[in-house]
């Protein structure tokens, strides 16, 4: 089972693996006040919490491609151990390959992902946007294992919504290792107390692009006979899901998947990704991710409408081996403008150098503002999670 293409903007999807829950001994000690002991003070003074967790020891001895790795879920993540609800802004979140004593740093190239997730219906209790919300808060993979978010702006979080985190290893290079790595994560977050100036507000909204998988290209969710290619680009290319039965029927009966073969030799694949995105208002983007297979060489998403390009990543191989070293992100104070009657396309590049079919993915995380977020009445929240408590004695 893939959920990637199911779930269309979650990206990274999680596998077949059974999934176990991380014992407690593995979080990061607690502090005062349930907080996180470890910390740091930023340049305007304002501490920035650190929730770091250690994922279960995974022990390689073969070959993964991505998404078969050994894998683990740990359904429920709170940044504060209290039940008194309070105003929290993630600002970062990172993950790193670690050896088995859960220090010592090991190649990155086990890396396949760190997912974390929340429930939209979380934030719209919280907040009252009218946003149309992931429930993929990141996905960290080869290329991008670091997201710290431009000055002033941040994801806000009631400290009582749960998170859950997903992590998984793979093996591209080597036949017979004996390796054990873990990974390790860190969520950065400030109080909403302690803030100096007022926190910019963002959610996550994503895009991925797709291959269909009828007999010629397509544009999903979108009737073929009122798509032209001036106003909706080329559409998706025809294709092959790199896992048998990985399919993704739109509304009309077409038949897509984000998670695709790549055959030898260079492809060029575009996906209109309007309804991906679904933009209630116009926005600003103030951060980008990407999320794509080794063998990429690019992805861009570009304004239809304007024939302007949103943004452009182009990704660096590892030396010497399959992976990928490094790919561009986007952060900006300023951001870039995004219209909710635009159209966009998003247009990734692989250049196939193995000799035999490779999968791969094409998912840009962005971090958009929220201007329909409002700050929660936590005197409200707390005299309700106050007489939860009051029940339960
Ligand atoms: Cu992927």
């Amino acid at each position: 089972m893939l959920v990637c293409a199911t779930v269309l903007v979650a990206g990274a999807c999680a596998t077949t693996q059974p999934a176990q829950s991380l014992a407690t001994p593995e979080a990061s000690p607690v502090g005062v006040e349930g907080l996180p002991a470890s910390s740091t003070v930023g340049a305007d003074g304002v501490t920035v919490y650190h929730r770091e967790l250690l994922s279960k020891t995974y022990h390689i001895d073969k070959k993964y491609r991505s998404m078969f790795g050994p894998d683990q879920q740990l359904p429920v993540v709170k940044l504060v151990e209290s039940d008194v609800p309070e105003l929290l802004w993630i600002t970062g979140y990172q993950a790193v390959v670690v050896g088995a004593d859960g220090e010592t740093k090991m190649s990155q190239e086990f890396m396949c992902h760190s997912n974390l997730d929340w429930k939209p219906a979380d934030y719209y209790k919280s907040f009252g946007s009218r946003a149309a919300v992931s429930p993929r808060l990141f996905t960290l993979s080869q290329g991008q294992q670091n997201v710290q978010f431009p000055k002033g702006f941040a994801i806000p979080l009631v400290s009582t919504v749960p998170l859950s985190l997903v992590t998984q290893v793979l093996n591209l290079n080597l036949d017979k290792p004996d390796i054990d790595v873990r990974h390790h994560v860190r969520i950065d977050f400030v109080r909403d107390r302690d803030l100096k100036e007022p926190m910019k507000p963002l959610f996550q909204a994503a895009v991925q692009g797709f291959k269909t998988l009828d007999d010629k290209p397509g544009y999903y969710s979108m009737d073929p006979g009122e798509a032209t290619p001036e106003e909706h680009g080329a559409g998706c290319g025809v294709g092959k899901p790199a896992v048998a039965g990985d399919v993704d029927k739109d509304k009309f009966g077409h038949r897509f998947t984000g998670h695709w073969e790549v055959e030898p030799g260079r492809e060029e694949n575009a996906t209109l990704v309007t309804q991906f995105l679904s933009l209630q208002f116009d926005t600003t983007v103030h951060y980008i991710a990407v999320h794509l297979h080794p063998f990429a060489e690019s992805l861009e998403l570009r304004d239809l409408t304007s024939k302007e390009v949103v943004f452009h990543a182009n990704v660096r191989a590892t030396p010497g081996k399959i992976g990928i070293e490094d790919i561009d992100h986007l952060s900006s104070v300023e951001g870039v403008k995004l219209y909710k009657d635009h159209q966009y396309e998003l247009v990734s590049v692989y250049n196939n150098t193995s000799g035999a079919k490779v999968d791969s993915m094409a998912v840009m995380y962005m971090y958009l503002l929220d201007s329909t977020w409002k700050k929660p009445d936590l005197e409200a929240m707390r005299a309700e999670a106050g007489g939860a408590r009051a029940s339960n004695d």
